[in-house]
């Protein structure tokens, strides 16, 4: 694209002073070098819970935050996807560190609440620790707690006993609106304490409800949103409330339903997943990109993208990525798939940005949807393993941009820049109105680079695109005490560390670059590292440098008494840069895989934070920082010209991690359930005969749907007794699951055979339900009594989307019937004992060895027979292997560790992975595509022993495993968080019934 000077001047003609991308100097201020306006102030520094009293606002163009300007750079994070809370903390300080101001969680009502009336939030349900974590990183928190919140959990985070409580969910119901009041009581109630208003915490934001387009229109759904409005802010919660619509469809907008007679404290959000392939979508905010939504929909809140896609979620068999799972979406959604997408969010006026996920984790135990598998990975920026990826770069390129250039939260579009059409480049031309600083978005829609010839200064400054990627170029923003007059490359943070000011300007390794700072007279320049050219005319020194890893030039005089530091860094560079905010100033370190925090004590700065492999450490501090202590180690250093400490010596990288082999296996068979003569007496007796659910119950027969009976996750069994069969030829069993559930079942303590539910395709991977009937021929003996016995893998609860009370079709057993013979049934159903206290409802199904604490940690398995794995055999039903194991990592080593089982792919079964008594997923041999499962430090003893307990669950009619069992390394780095191991009790102290 070439941009001719006409076609330019229209954007260069507005600017209200200073700056003129056609290169000539418009303004005297300019001219004379003289800073541009600053806007209302700097960006809020990172918050904290400082006991203090806050306003929390906002204007059409941005939030408000005691009054000053704030962009909100949001990354989600579900805490109830990583069941370790030290853990909490080493997310959210990765995510501080790459320049993330924002975290935004979901509160899953199901995790916290295994029956009506009781509500934990202990031990791994710690609300409040982690929002405490949250403050303590200093990052602001948008909290979602539902009551429903669809996230890919089971009931869409509805609780197992919702789905048999009369009325309809999702409206104004009194029977629903009940429990809610309950939840958010107990919800808000820890909620209330975090508010940023009151600096108990740094929460500034509170959702309603979520994606909720049903009965918009209609008294059902006005009621229930005037109702969680006015129950949120009857439980204290004073900090702007908004509602994420499911598209920009302007569902919930201000004034369209009763926000309790207030105004103003109430924002417009949506929700985008845009597809990878393609354009990406404009939203309307400046008229463009369709009538609805944005400012359009909603003209006095800031634009407000609640979720933005960060990646997206995988089914059972992986269809959605043609079984390439996780790396698949992360491939498609890449870094320059987020620099190109939320640089267009940004040009389009978005100041509230919330990526979906930043770090998605793992749905463990019975808390995935049907639709998920264990692994919630999401191929987001952040992989479930905890590792940062290459999709943080833009993302820390971004959030350190907005954080040092306070211009970019009030934007105004400039009038358009025609490019020729002969390029997929497009121009979004951006003014800050009070400031005069101009940005210009340009984003390559192509595959292959195109260089944007931009008329500058009298030249003409190429810019180069990435394809399919974009880049912000700015000018007429401060750097500190000089100012920007242009740079081909992308502004990413100034700061001022010790007498100098320190600016960072950011590319692709191998591309030039132009950059032009505004200096009175002609400027001392030294490079001091890498190829610079630089010239100086009319006023402005220009720097030109090809980017390779870090170029620094430094500027000295001209007209401004501090030195300015230029470094020039290329992506990968820019991804070993750190800006922390300590009371005595800024401070910016480079080298590092990872920089957790810095504080000054006398004239040390302590440093905390990762290596991976051998790492270079400099640090720029305030004045008089004269000594560097690195993760408790002093590290020699020497001043640098650049005004640095740098370490003599690289940091170290972290040591080999060795892991043990899984041996000495234990194994056990169990499923007495089937026999014939298993005493079922306290089984609870099956004999409803009406149900709250949304599936109708077959006439003249009992209601057999689990939930009904107080059975909400896992496994279940059924036996139905019957005195004769008479001349039965078959029997059918019809069962309802979610994706990839099972039956199995049999006569008299024979096996008649297992169904399955298909694999989702791509055509079924949206449906929630699946229903069957299953027909096994019988030859029942002609001498009774007879008994059926049957074993349901659920495999969860319909998300509620719709708001059509699908978190309420049955689930287990519906009907039974047979060909040549009418018994009559006398059932009785079992299901999963009383919820584990530590581990929380959603850890256990019905299973025999769950019910008598087979998974558990200290369970007397001393009578299991000795095995070696593989195993090959062919069994209808569940068998149980155990292993113990020790691990003895360096302290001060952060490992990843996963757990990996491959086998021969036609082999029927399936296994749930149980360490130290918690659930970590389910595995699926023959349907995938997961194979490894991440074992969470704190529930893994990285220095000490760890019991894994296996549930084989085969269908007998292949050889069945398990096959390879290994522990795998994902990623290990030198540093870390200190870890708390997480409480597994064993049997004794379980406290569940069997
Ligand atoms: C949107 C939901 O709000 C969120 O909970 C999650 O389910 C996400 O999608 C997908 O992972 S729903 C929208 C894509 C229709």
């Amino acid at each position: 694209m070439v941009l001719s000077r006409r076609t330019f001047s229209a954007f260069a003609g507005s600017a209200a002073l200073g700056f003129s991308l056609s290169g000539s100097v418009s303004s005297e201020a300019s001219a004379a070098g003289r800073a541009p306006l600053a806007p209302t102030g700097p960006a809020p520094g990172p918050p904290a819970a400082d006991g203090r009293t806050h306003t929390v606002g906002f204007d059409r163009y941005s939030m408000l935050v005691d009054g000053k300007r704030l962009v909100l750079w949001s990354g989600e994070v579900h805490p109830f996807r990583l069941p370790s809370p030290s853990l909490w903390r080493d997310v959210l300080e990765k995510l501080r560190a790459h320049g993330y101001n924002t975290i935004s969680i979901y509160v899953s009502w199901n995790y916290h609440s295994a029956a009506p009336g009781s509500y934990d939030f202990t031990g791994v349900r710690d609300l409040d620790l982690f929002l405490r974590t949250a403050a303590e990183t200093g990052l602001y928190v948008i909290l979602r707690p539902g009551p429903y919140i669809n996230a890919e959990v089971d009931a869409g985070g509805f609780p197992g006993w919702l789905t048999v409580t009369p009325g309809t969910a999702r409206t104004s119901d009194p029977t629903y609106l009940k429990y809610v009041d309950e939840w958010l009581t107990a919800v808000d109630r820890i909620a209330a304490r975090h508010l940023y208003t009151h600096g108990g915490g740094t929460v500034v934001l509170y959702q309603l409800e979520n994606e909720y387009a049903n009965n918009v229109t209609s008294p059902l759904g006005r009621d229930y949103m005037t109702h969680l409005y006015a129950k949120v802010r009857a439980d204290g919660i004073d900090v702007p409330l908004f509602h994420n619509d499911k598209g920009r469809n302007g569902h919930w907008a201000p004034g369209t339903f009763d926000t309790d007679g207030e105004t103003g404290r109430y924002l417009y959000a949506f929700d985008g997943y845009p597809s990878p392939v393609g354009q990406p979508p404009d939203w309307g905010y400046f008229g463009i990109g369709g009538a609805k939504g944005g400012s359009t929909a909603s003209p006095e809140t800031p634009g407000f993208m609640a979720e933005f896609g960060g990646g997206w979620f995988d089914p059972w068999g992986g269809a959605e990525f043609d079984g390439k799972g996780y790396a698949e979406s992360r491939r498609t959604r890449d870094a320059a798939y987020e620099r190109r997408f939320y640089l267009t969010n940004l040009a389009n006026g978005i100041k509230i940005h919330n990526v979906y996920m930043t770090f998605g984790g793992t749905s463990w135990g019975w808390l995935p949807a049907p639709i998920v598998y264990t692994s919630y990975d999401y191929g987001a920026a952040l992989d479930e393993a905890r590792r940062p990826t290459e999709k943080l770069i833009p993302m820390h390129q971004i959030g350190q941009l907005l954080h040092c250039v306070p211009d970019l939260a009030k934007l105004d579009r400039a009038p358009d820049v025609t490019v020729g059409d002969d390029t997929a480049v497009k121009a979004y031309p951006l003014v800050n109105p009070d400031t005069g600083a101009r940005f210009l978005v340009l984003r390559n829609d192509a595959s292959s680079e195109t260089v944007v010839q931009v008329p500058l200064a009298g030249s003409t400054v190429p810019v180069p695109v990435p394809g399919l990627d974009a880049r912000l170029v700015a000018t007429g923003i401060s750097l500190g005490r000089r100012t920007l007059r242009h740079s081909s490359a992308q502004p990413m943070l100034w700061l001022t560390a010790g007498r100098q000011d320190i600016a960072v300007f950011t590319g692709r390794a191998g591309e030039p670059t132009q950059t032009a700072i505004e200096c009175a007279s002609e400027p001392t320049v030294t490079v001091l590292e890498g190829n610079a050219g630089h010239e100086y005319a009319d006023g402005l020194l220009r720097v030109d440098a090809p980017l390779d890893g870090l170029t620094r030039v430094l500027v000295e005089g001209g007209g401004t008494a501090a030195p300015l530091l230029l470094l020039l860094a290329d992506d990968t560079a820019s991804g070993r840069l750190w800006r922390y905010d300590t009371p005595s100033g800024p401070v910016l370190v480079h080298g590092p895989e990872l920089l957790r925090s810095a504080a000054l004590r006398g004239t040390a700065v302590h440093l905390t934070g990762d290596t991976v492999a051998a790492a270079d450490l400099e640090v720029w501090g305030p004045r008089g920082t004269t000594e560097v202590v690195w993760n408790q180690g002093t590290v020699k250093t020497r001043a640098t010209r650049s005004g640095s400490l740098r370490a003599v010596q690289q940091l170290p990288g972290v040591p080999a991690v060795r892991l043990p082999a899984l041996t000495n296996w234990r194994r056990s068979e169990e499923n007495p359930e089937s026999a014939a003569g298993f005493d079922d007496s306290s089984w609870r007796t099956a004999d409803k005969k009406s149900s709250f659910s949304v599936t109708p119950v077959p006439a003249g027969q009992p209601v057999l749907f689990a939930d009904d009976y107080g059975f909400h996750y896992g496994d279940v069994w059924y036996r139905g007794h019957f005195a004769s069969a008479g001349d039965a030829e078959s029997v059918s069993l019809s069962y309802v699951t979610g994706a990839q559930g099972l039956l199995m079942a049999w006569l008299d303590g024979e096996p008649l055979g297992t169904h399955r539910m298909p694999v989702p395709d791509k055509k079924t991977v949206r449906q929630g339900t699946w229903e069957a009937t299953a027909t096994f021929p019988v030859e029942p003996g002609t001498r009774g009594p007879h008994v059926l016995s049957v074993l349901v893998r659920r495999m969860q609860h319909d998300e509620d989307g719709a708001a059509r009370d699908t978190h309420k079709v049955a689930r287990g057993l519906t009907a039974v019937s047979f060909a040549g013979a009418s018994p009559s049934l006398a059932w009785r159903i079992r299901g999963e004992g009383a919820p584990d206290r530590v581990r929380g409802p959603l850890n256990n199904g019905g299973l025999y060895g769950e019910r008598h604490g087979w998974h558990l940690p200290g369970f007397a398995d001393a009578g299991w027979k000795v095995v070696d794995l593989p195993r090959a055999e062919r069994r209808q039903g569940v068998v149980w292997y155990r292993c113990d194991f020790r691990l003895a990592v360096d302290t001060g080593v952060d490992a990843s560790i996963g757990l990996t089982l491959t086998d021969d792919p036609a082999r029927a079964y399936r296994v749930q992975i149980f360490l130290n008594g918690w659930n970590m997923g389910q595995y699926i041999n023959d349907v995938g595509p997961q194979h490894t499962f991440v074992l969470p430090n704190g529930l893994l003893r990285t220095r000490g022993s760890n019991t894994l307990a296996l549930a084989v669950l085969s269908d007998g009619t292949t050889p069945a495993g398990p096959g390879q069992v290994r522990l795998t390394l994902l990623g290990s780095a030198a540093g870390g968080v200190p870890v708390a191991p997480v409480d597994s009790p064993g049997p004794a102290k379980r406290g569940a019934r069997r």
